[in-house]
């Protein structure tokens, strides 16, 4: 045991598990990336927080934020080079204030996701992040990831919710910027910094999230067409017809929507007609009932008419759009249960979404023809989930280095459409060796200078999204 254990554990009011039965649950993700931390330290308020970085930077420990453990890009769990405390926020969980004439709600960084979404409902307001993972995942990782969703192309991502942050720095330090000025152009955004930055440049212990109306009403749909082009004109006619009131346009490939019905053991599709890609789609709006449906109807219907889409369902009930729902929302269980999946999380401009998929179908195809690729994601957002399930009589058939090479197809070919090989997991672990080849080397070199700046030592979360300048070349994860 590490001696410096002992002064750390009396420092901070919370829990500290060093038996490795208590940290294990920790030290797993969920794509099954294994760490190691010689502690997990659980502190329950900020200035606790502060402690440990203090102690860390003291004792040349590295530390690993982590919040609901649900993060897609191997950065939750630490894979460290050097003895790591893993620093989970989860007991720093109060809803410290809810002001409904700023509509803004201050949360600590260990909400749970839903837990936020229920104090704004229960305010009668609307916090609109939005993911399937929201029963698990906290406020301070979808910040932290700057993390996205299905209701991105209403309300933006995390990074366009929040107001305010307080964090603590690599030295100990706490930032109080828990303000909630809609407008504040007083110098560097350090906000934004530390949005999106994954860990590596200090701990987001609160923020200020911003609420809005809640919609009166919502009409959710489900269509089947062939092309996704036709899919990306069929969002800017829904656009305009309903003044940009479309919360979601998400899609799923045939082999995505039969992947997952399989899953839940459904033998029927909700949409009747065999179609090469589908869409969950959802309106929500001020004006009522009968204003999202009929908006809904008429622009689906004009869509039929015009053979721009094959075919279309409107749910008529509550349960039904959550039937909707729960096939979206299943998708990455669908997958896990299919072995060792190579997934993607890429970006794109809307436009050039049809070149891409068919130019990664039969490069994927060629290479790798007894791969099954699903896609599915944001359309809305330019953003694709694009994942290699293993073949189906070998769930074991793909290996390490055949992921380095869809990766590398994959991402060459996003490059080339002026797309980004993360849109919302990240880059963590799972990316980081491939950033140098699609980031500019200035941009490279800025980023290095941040970090160096904000954490001289690399003390959080090293090996994330950049490598510490003595990380091992040989070590692969
Ligand atoms: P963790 O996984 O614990 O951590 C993620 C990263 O953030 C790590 O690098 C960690 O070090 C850092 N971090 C965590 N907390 C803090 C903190 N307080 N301060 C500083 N750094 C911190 N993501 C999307 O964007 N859109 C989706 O639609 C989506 N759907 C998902 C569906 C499923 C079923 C699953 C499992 C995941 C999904 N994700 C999605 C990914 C994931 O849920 C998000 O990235 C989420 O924001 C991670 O939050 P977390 O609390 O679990 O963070
Ligand atoms: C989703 C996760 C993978 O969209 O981001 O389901
Ligand atoms: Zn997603």
């Amino acid at each position: 045991v590490n001696p410096a254990l002992a002064d750390l554990n009396g420092l901070f009011a919370g829990r500290l598990l060093v038996d490795e039965a208590d940290k294990a649950p920790f030290l797993v993700d969920w794509l099954k990336l294994k760490g190691d931390a010689i502690a997990v330290a659980m502190p329950e308020t900020t200035e606790g927080v502060a402690a440990i970085l203090r102690w860390a930077a003291r004792t040349g420990t590295a530390i690993a934020p982590q919040g609901g453990n649900t993060g897609l890009a191997g950065g939750s769990v630490p894979q460290l080079a050097r003895p790591t405390v893993l620093l989970s926020l989860k007991r720093l969980n109060r809803i410290r204030s809810v002001d409904a004439v700023n509509s803004t709600l201050v949360a600590e960084a260990g909400c749970l996701l839903a837990d936020v979404q229920a104090a704004a409902a229960e305010a009668a307001r609307l916090f609109p992040l939005s993911l399937a993972a929201e029963g698990s995942c906290t406020i301070g990782g979808n910040l932290a990831c700057n993390a996205g969703g299905t209701a991105v192309l209403r309300y933006g991502t995390a990074r366009e919710l929040c107001l305010g942050l307080e964090v603590v720095t690599a030295d100990g330090e706490i930032w109080n910027g828990l303000n909630a000025l809609r407008k504040n152009n007083t110098g560097y955004s350090l906000r934004d910094l530390f949005i999106g930055s994954e860990g590596t440049l200090g701990v987001i212990t609160a923020a200020v999230l911003k609420l809005f109306p809640k919609p009166r009403a919502r009409a959710t749909a489900m269509v089947g067409l062939d092309r996704v082009e036709q899919a990306a004109l069929l969002l800017a006619a829904l656009q305009s017809r309903s003044g940009g009131a479309i919360t979601t346009f998400e899609l799923m490939s045939a082999r995505a929507l039969a992947l997952v019905l399989a899953h839940l053991r459904q033998t029927q599709s909700p949409v009747e007609s065999a179609c090469r890609w589908y869409l969950l789609i959802e309106v929500s709006d001020q004006q009522g009932e009968d204003a999202a449906a009929a908006t809904l109807e008429e622009g689906l219907a004009a869509a039929l008419e015009s053979g721009q889409i094959k075919d279309a369902v409107i749910a008529s009930s509550l349960s039904q759009a959550a039937s909707f729902w729960r096939l979206r929302e299943s998708m990455n269980e669908a997958q896990a249960a299919t072995g060792k999946v190579v997934k993607h999380d890429v970006s794109l401009p809307i436009s050039a979404l049809d070149p891409f998929i068919a130019g990664v179908d039969a490069a994927l195809s060629a290479q790798f023809p007894d791969a099954r690729t699903i896609i599915y994601g944001h359309l809305g957002d330019g953003n694709l989930h694009l994942s290699a399930l293993p073949p189906e009589r070998d769930p074991h058939r793909l290996q390490p280095r055949d992921g380095a090479l869809i990766n590398r197809i994959v991402h060459d070919l996003v490059h080339e459409y002026g797309g980004a090989i993360s849109a919302e997991h990240g880059i963590g672990t799972l990316r980081r060796d491939e950033l140098p080849r699609y980031k500019s080397e200035i941009e490279l070199k800025l980023m290095r200078r941040i970090k160096t700046a904000l954490d001289p030592d690399w003390t959080l979360n090293p090996g994330v999204l950049l490598a510490p300048p003595d990380w091992p070349t040989d070590r692969s994860f």
